[in-house]
């Protein structure tokens, strides 16, 4: 018998032998080193190891389907710009072992189902395009071209373009992200969601409003001279390792870090510089100078009390606040500075939950210093009111003029690889008017001006059956994507749902009525066209344009490029109504570059400049002290503290990664830094809410989140006793994401709320 979507979309409980230990003193270091080989050689080839350690995060290499953590412009250490994550990242996608019609004759939907990620993702690579049928139980191999005809037919027959929603997730190269939205909004829609939509969305609305660009302002160089480095929700030691050598630089130079944080995350308390062996056996720097727990979302109340006190300051003393930047450059100081004193310093610093003391360290730190970057990512991003953090950061900044100078500015780390690039070609679902006029001058045909579906959106549409067809380039939306059971609804609702990936996750196996895989080459892999070896191109967490271009020879000989599968199924839906010569594109990416040139600005020679080995900069209003905004100067904003309350036995739960994941892909089931090994459905909870609630370590609970009369379960956790602020707990994500309630996003943005979500526990 044959299980529902909802069954299909959870991952199956499954406990091995769970243990627990103190968290490590410091990160990466020998305790790195071997853990990323043992990857490789599980995994991959020897020789292509070799092969792509050397060409990693080089000039003219490949750029790490990791993070978006940028590369040193001069200087790149021999050893590679080597980090543990990374190869984690690579192995998993040059994985020796590839899946096709076999595997999937011999494996259901149903059983596949039944398979944790982790299993999941250790079945290879995808090897040929598969179908499956309505009503079928397996899926079974199809033709490109009949799977591109199949598409196309679909989309063909809907009433109105706008019942087709296309997701992309943020590895897709700016190449094939720009040629997907342009055959998008040719076909006739906006429905362009991306994994942006869950992630900084909440940044760029914030940025956009305030600086007049989505994007950070500062630069690598920057970051080594700033004199107070501010680490905020992030955890830099997992997700963005690389960063940790950047910290180490700006303090060897004199600079201070405070991380803003519920956890005393293990990278920033100390690191050892993998680049450095004499360092390995010393053990490392320091990182953070100040380590503030912040309560989870007590971000607002944290940063509302130091400009409380900064105001205090200032008006006793002066010469604490750039009032020469505030003149010239910002808009709403009055208002700002009005509103501001409506707040009480004692109630803020309370709702924070930081003591007076840390709070000290870091208030006299913000006081004295005079060139400030405040690096932040998904701790801020992720919850109703993660515009305000945002804008509150910003606040602060604009008061010490640390904007648009040297050694100071904003650093909204970015997730995906290239998902800043994607959005500078066009894919967004609220593309502003300028960027679709110049499509439409460019290419002949009307864009849709109708703003198109983000991700919630998009869930609700198709769950109301609004949406009837599902294309994914690259990601994995079920398991990605909040309230798993109502988003597994919706899926199952359309007639068709297609992803273009690289490998087998979850998304594949909760369909609509008719699915196709489209496998793909990856980061890693060579990308032969007729005109010979392609290169393609990516933006990094700041801001620069570099090339990419695999180093192995693809896994399968079915495998197509995405920006072959993007043309294909623009030529098979469009035929002769197409304004386009897609195949033209397929054949050689400099057209496609030169396109880009054409319609987005800051391209200029484009083709000529991506020749630079280490690419080239965008231009950045903020950098430059041109803001862009609807006042032309960079403005205050006004924002609340957060109303929510717990109720008694509720806590406030956040869904964090775990050192052995890329998001929905589970690489193992350690999480070394945090000491936790052989399992994932843990809950970390503060001692005092274990004992007030009678838990021991290890004991087994449900977690419960109850939001506007819904009830939404997660059964069978194991409770962690840990460092983090009473009433908070964390969790894995994707784990979770069956809590999260499709409703609670963030204001202006919509990021679902998953770093906030209060939930109940039940002992088993
Ligand atoms: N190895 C690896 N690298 C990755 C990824 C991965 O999964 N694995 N994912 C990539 C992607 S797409 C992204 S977006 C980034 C994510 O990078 P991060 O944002 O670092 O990832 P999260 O695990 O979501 O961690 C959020 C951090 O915020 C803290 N936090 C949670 N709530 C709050 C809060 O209310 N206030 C404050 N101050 N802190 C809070 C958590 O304790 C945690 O340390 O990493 C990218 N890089
Ligand atoms: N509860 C909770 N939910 C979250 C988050 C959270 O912190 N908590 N974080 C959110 C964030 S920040 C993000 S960015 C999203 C991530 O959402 P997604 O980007 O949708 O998810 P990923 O897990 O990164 O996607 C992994 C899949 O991408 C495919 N893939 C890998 N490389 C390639 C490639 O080169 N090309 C193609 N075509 N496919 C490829 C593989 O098949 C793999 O299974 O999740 C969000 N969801
Ligand atoms: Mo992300």
């Amino acid at each position: 018998m044959s299980s529902s979507a909802e069954e299909k979309a959870l991952t199956p409980e499954d406990f091995e032998n769970l243990k627990t230990t103190k968290p490590p003193k410091h990160s990466v270091g020998f305790g790195g080193i071997t853990a990323a080989m043992s990857q490789v050689s599980k995994y991959m080839n020897i020789a292509d190891a070799f092969k792509l350690g050397r060409k990693m995060n080089q000039k003219g290499g490949f750029d790490c389907p990791g993070c978006a953590w940028p590369d040193p412009d001069d200087e790149r250490s021999a050893l590679g710009e080597f980090c543990e994550n990374g190869i984690k990242a690579i192995a998993e996608e040059a994985q020796n072992k590839t899946i096709g019609a076999n595997f999937f004759a011999k494996h259901s939907v149903d059983e596949l189902a039944n398979w944790t990620d982790f299993e999941i993702g250790k079945s290879g690579r995808l090897a040929e395009p598969m179908y499956l049928a309505e009503g079928e139980t397996h899926y079974k191999p199809i033709s490109w071209e009949e799977a591109f005809n199949k598409v196309g037919t679909h989309l063909n027959a809907l009433d109105n373009p706008d019942e087709a929603v296309f997701y992309t997730s943020g590895r897709t190269t700016n190449e094939a992200a720009f040629l997907y939205q342009l055959f998008v909004r040719e076909y006739g829609t906006s429905n362009l969601p991306d994994c942006s939509n869950m992630c900084h969305e909440a940044s760029g609305s914030a940025l956009s409003e305030t600086l007049g660009i989505g994007k950070g302002s500062v630069t690598l160089d920057d970051l080594y001279k700033a004199e107070l480095v501010l680490v905020v929700g992030q955890n830099p030691g997992t997700n963005h390792p690389r960063m940790l050598t950047a910290l180490e630089k700006c303090k060897n130079n004199g600079g201070k870090i405070v991380a803003v944080n519920p956890l005393p995350e293990v990278g920033l308390v100390k690191f050892t510089n993998p680049q450095n062996p004499i360092k390995l056996l010393t053990g490392g720097t320091e990182l953070a100078d100040v380590f503030v727990p912040v309560t989870i979302n007590g971000d607002v109340a944290f940063f509302k009390a130091m400009l409380l006190k900064l105001l205090a300051e200032e008006e006793a003393k002066g010469n604490v606040f750039d009032q020469e930047f505030i003149n010239e450059f910002t808009h709403g100081y009055d208002a700002f500075i009005t509103d501001l004193k409506t707040y009480n310093f004692d109630d803020c610093l309370k709702a924070s939950g930081v003591s007076e003391a840390v709070f000290n360290q870091v208030f006299d730190l913000v006081l004295n210093k005079k060139k400030i970057i405040i690096c932040w990512a998904m701790g801020l991003t992720q919850h109703e009111n993660a515009v305000d953090n945002i804008r509150e950061v910003v606040n602060l900044l604009l008061l010490k003029g640390s904007i648009g100078k040297e050694g100071a500015g904003t650093c909204p780390v970015r997730g995906h690889s290239n998902v800043q690039g994607d959005r500078t070609v066009g894919i967004w679902e609220s593309a502003p008017q300028a960027f679709l006029d110049k499509i439409e001058s460019k290419f002949g045909f009307k864009p849709s001006v109708k703003h198109g579906y983000s991700v919630i959106d998009a869930i609700k549409a198709m769950y109301e059956k609004k949406a009837k067809v599902f294309f994914g380039l690259g990601g994995n939306f079920i398991s990605a994507v909040p309230d798993t059971v109502y988003s597994a609804k919706a899926l199952s609702n359309c007639n068709l749902t297609v992803h273009v990936s690289t490998k087998l996750n979850r998304s594949h196996l909760v369909t609509g009525r008719e699915a196709l895989i489209f496998p793909c080459l990856g980061r890693t892999e060579k990308d032969y066209q007729k005109s010979g070896l392609q290169k393609q191109s990516v933006e990094n967490s700041m801001g620069v344009v570099t090339s990419t271009a695999g180093v192995l020879e693809p896994c399968s000989t079915a495998l197509l490029s995405e920006v072959a599968v993007v043309c294909g199924i623009a030529h098979a839906t469009l035929k002769g109504r197409s304004k386009i010569n897609w195949l033209a594109y397929k054949d050689d990416y400099n057209l496609v570059r030169d396109a880009i040139e054409d319609v987005v600005s800051g391209f200029e020679n484009y083709n000529k400049r991506l020749k630079k080995p280490s690419g080239f900069y965008l231009p950045n209003g903020a950098r430059v002290r041109k803001f862009n905004t609807k006042t032309g100067k960079a403005n205050f904003s006004i924002n609340k503290l957060p109303e929510w309350r717990l109720k008694d036995d509720e806590l406030i739960m956040m869904t964090i990664r775990s050192h052995d994941q890329f998001n929905t892909t589970i690489y193992g089931l350690d999480d070394r830094y945090r000491g936790v090994f052989n399992g994932r459905r843990v809950v970390f909870m503060n001692r005092e809410d274990m004992k007030l609630r009678g838990l021991v370590e290890q004991q087994l609970v449900n977690l419960k989140s109850e939001f506007k009369g819904v009830l939404r379960n997660a059964n069978n956790f194991k409770v962690v006793g840990y460092d983090i602020p009473k009433n908070c707990c964390a969790t894995y994500f994707p784990e979770t994401n069956v809590l999260v309630p499709l409703a609670s996003f963030a204001h202006t943005a919509k990021t679902p709320a998953s770093k906030s979500i209060p939930i109940t526990i039940e002992i088993v």
